[in-house]
């Protein structure tokens, strides 16, 4: 599955508050168990992901419906086995169930 989602990083580690927050646009693809990020879909063929952040290992990642996040519809997060997490802004409620079916089975 691969598809434009607005990101924002909010933990960088268990209870540290990420220093980078606001949303921003991601192209996120999840392929071979990874979660990964880039520019648009021309970053994900060449392979540059977005700032050259490294891919997510999904077997060692958690994601849930963000029940806790009232600001915007359609969050869901991600949760990475070092503390840190993302979340995510799809745009509508079937397209956030369908990435969370996706991760969380990757
Ligand atoms: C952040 C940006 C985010 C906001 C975040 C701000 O500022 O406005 O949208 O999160 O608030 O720190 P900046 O763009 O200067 O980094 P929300 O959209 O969730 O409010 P936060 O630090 O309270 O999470």
């Amino acid at each position: 599955q691969e598809g434009i989602l607005a990101r924002k990083h909010e933990l960088e580690a268990p209870n540290k508050k990420s220093s980078s927050r606001s949303w921003v646009n991601v192209y996120c693809v999840v392929s071979k168990g990874d979660l990964g990020f880039y520019k648009d879909a021309k970053g994900y063929k060449s392979g540059v992901t977005y700032n050259g952040e490294p891919l997510i290992t999904l077997s060692e990642s958690t994601c849930e419906i963000a029940s806790n996040y009232k600001k915007k519809k359609f969050v869901f997060k991600v949760r990475m086995n070092d503390g840190s997490e993302y979340l995510f802004q799809a745009k509508d409620e079937e397209e956030m169930n369908n990435w969370i079916k996706t991760i969380s089975t990757a």
